[in-house]
């Protein structure tokens, strides 16, 4: 049912950066779990791929102000 996606995440400089990107994401339509690391510069997301996908999880990383690709 889920996918799970890795992101390359970058411009993360605290805490808070984390915090907000994982509050974000995980409020978006088909996001079941995010998990972001600052010191990793990544973050894992499990998400249900027929309502979101790996590409819409990137742009909604960039539209947080943060540089993001999809790694795998
Ligand atoms: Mo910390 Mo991140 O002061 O956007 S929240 S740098």
């Amino acid at each position: 049912l889920c996918s799970t996606v890795v992101l390359a995440i970058g411009g993360m400089t605290c805490a808070s950066c984390v915090q907000s990107i994982e509050g974000l994401l995980s409020r978006r339509e088909g996001v079941r779990r995010v998990s972001v690391s600052l010191t990793e510069g990544t973050g894992v997301v499990l998400y249900d791929p027929s309502v979101i996908n790996p590409e819409g999880l990137r742009a909604a990383v960039e539209e947080m102000g943060f540089k993001a690709s999809v790694v795998s």
